[in-house]
């Protein structure tokens, strides 16, 4: 406590206690002076004082203590409700998403996936992928966990050319089990490539994924498994091959396995296997079989549905369901701009017109503010905002003040004095010249309202200045500038009457800038 606040405390106590001396000094008087009429009612006007200073003291203790008392924590608006409820809200989210995609082809396509996804939450099947280099034991493990000799198992390389997927039952889980073996990772050939691809689609489509390895992981396995790691995949990576391992060493390479995910998976989530061990020959010369091992595996996969069973299967969907969503919001994105491409056209070539009608030496800004209003809510509209005309004016004067306030409105005259072989002086001058680099400022302007629109009508960190310079710097290409001058005096002279101050040949054919 600082001294301040103890320097008041101690004088608003002696205070405190001053005036409850002159107090009771006062009423002590008034009962004297009573008594010397009444001494009864001098006794009753005191037991009245009495009542009422306790009664008072009563009252301040029951606020001192509902003013003490720990609040109660207001209930809290409802938590984010559990994974399931999530993934059935994603799965409704995507499809109110893939509704608005308008081609045909890839909404049939989308919607396709939309259902094998919706199907597989509906069935709440789990589907465990196994995954991993050629030749570490996939297919011996697959043969293993279902008891029977379902896949070829070879030593070299690429024995398993194509994926297959097999029911699996685990003691003590009532879910349905899926088990899909699929060929090796990262072999060279181009054939081995294609496959790849597959089994990485493969991969991020599993509910768990079983990441096979028969050493500490290679540079080229411990990226794949980070990778997976990374967009939130469950996996085990799974040590096969156990038997080749004298036990310190397999601990040390368990160890090391350990370490390099950590802390993103959990040790347990580690295990070794032998899946198919070989025969060994004894010092004796005696020949041994080892007994395969699967146990560590098939108690880790069992523990794990147990405990994470609707969880893990909530957390696939949402992450599949994550992924389409980007591919639809992608398509969507670019429907979006498609339709606005010709939305900003328009109005280049109304302001490209108008001002170069405005017998004005100075493009009226102002003007095409007003004109770009109407832009804006027309992009607004393309984006599913409704915003009303004066909103759009609002924004338009804003993005014209900044064009101005940037210096881009004289960077363009340049531009384009540049690009029609012609004097500033004579640019500025010229009508048809205003008239273009008006058309140019509205394509600007309107390729800026786009991003605006496209990040939820914001302007993003670096603000309206930041996206204005952007766009400015992105349709300053020599060769779009070129088209994009003999496009607007096709324009203008086929809208408008006036003349335009341009010596230039009829047609596209403006002359190269130097
Ligand atoms: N010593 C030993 N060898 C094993 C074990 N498991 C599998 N192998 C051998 O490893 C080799 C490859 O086994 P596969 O099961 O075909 O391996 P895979 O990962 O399916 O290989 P690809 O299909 O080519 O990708 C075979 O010779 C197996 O006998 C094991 O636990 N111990
Ligand atoms: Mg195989």
């Amino acid at each position: 406590m600082n001294r301040v606040r103890l320097l008041v405390i101690g004088i608003g106590t002696v205070f405190v206690l001053g005036m409850m001396l002159w107090l009771v000094d006062f009423v002590l008087r008034v009962q004297a002076a009573i008594a010397l009429v009444s001494p009864l009612l001098a006794q009753v006007f005191l037991w009245g004082v009495m009542a009422l200073a306790l009664g008072g003291v009563g009252v301040g203790v029951y606020y001192i203590r509902q003013f003490m008392r720990p609040r109660r924590r207001r209930s809290r608006p409802a938590l984010p409700q559990g994974k399931p409820d999530a993934a059935s809200e994603a799965l409704s989210g995507l499809e109110r998403q893939v509704a608005q995609i308008q081609d045909q082809v890839a909404q049939t396509a989308l919607r396709k996936k939309l259902q094998t996804l919706a199907a597989n939450w509906h069935q709440r099947d789990v589907r465990i992928v196994l995954f991993g280099v050629g030749s570490v034991g996939k297919t011996s493990i697959v043969n293993a966990l279902l008891g029977e000799l379902v896949g070829k198992v070879d030593a070299p390389i690429g024995t398993t050319t194509v994926t297959a997927t097999y029911p699996l039952t685990l003691t003590g889980i009532d879910q349905a089990l899926w088990l899909t073996d699929t060929p090796g990772l990262l072999e060279a050939s181009q054939e081995g490539k294609d496959r790849e691809t597959q089994v990485r689609y493969l991969a991020t489509e599993a509910d768990l994924l079983l990441f096979v390895i028969d050493n500490d992981l290679r540079q080229s396995e411990y990226a794949l498994a980070r990778s997976l790691l990374d967009i939130g995949k469950r996996l085990i990576i799974v040590l096969n091959k156990a038997d080749l391992y004298p036990e310190s060493d397999l601990a040390a390479i368990l160890d090391k396995v350990r370490s390099h995910f950590q802390p993103d998976l959990a040790p347990e989530d580690v295990v070794d296997v032998a899946a198919n061990p070989h025969p060994i020959r004894l010092t004796t010369g005696e020949m041994a079989q080892m007994e395969r091992d699967l146990w560590p595996l098939e108690k880790r996969l069992t523990e794990i549905l147990r405990a994470e069973g609707a969880d893990l299967l909530a957390d696939s969907i949402l992450l599949r369901s994550q992924r389409l969503s980007d591919t639809a919001r992608q398509l969507i994105q670019d429907q979006r701009r498609e339709a606005a491409d010709p939305i900003i056209e328009r109005y280049q070539w109304i302001n490209a017109a108008v001002v170069a009608a405005t017998p004005l030496p100075v493009i009226d800004l102002l003007a095409t503010a007003a004109i770009n209003a109407q832009m804006v809510v027309e992009l607004g509209r393309v984006y599913q905002f409704e915003l009303t005309l004066e909103e759009g004016k609002e924004l338009a004067f804003a993005l014209a003040r900044t064009l101005t306030g940037l210096g881009i409105v004289k960077g363009v005259i340049n531009l384009l004095a540049l690009g029609m072989q012609t004097t500033i002086a004579t640019a500025i001058a010229s009508r048809g010249v205003q008239g273009v680099s008006a058309a140019y400022l509205t394509r600007i302007a309107g390729k800026s309202f786009v991003e605006y629109f496209q990040q939820s009508q914001d302007w993003g960190d670096g603000g309206i200045g930041e996206v204005v310079q952007q766009q400015f710097q992105l349709n300053r290409r020599e060769q779009f500038i070129r088209e994009f001058i003999a496009d607007a005096i096709a324009h203008l002279r086929q809208e408008t009457t006036i003349p335009l101050d341009l010596d230039f040949p009829r047609g596209d054919t403006i002359p190269k800038p130097e």
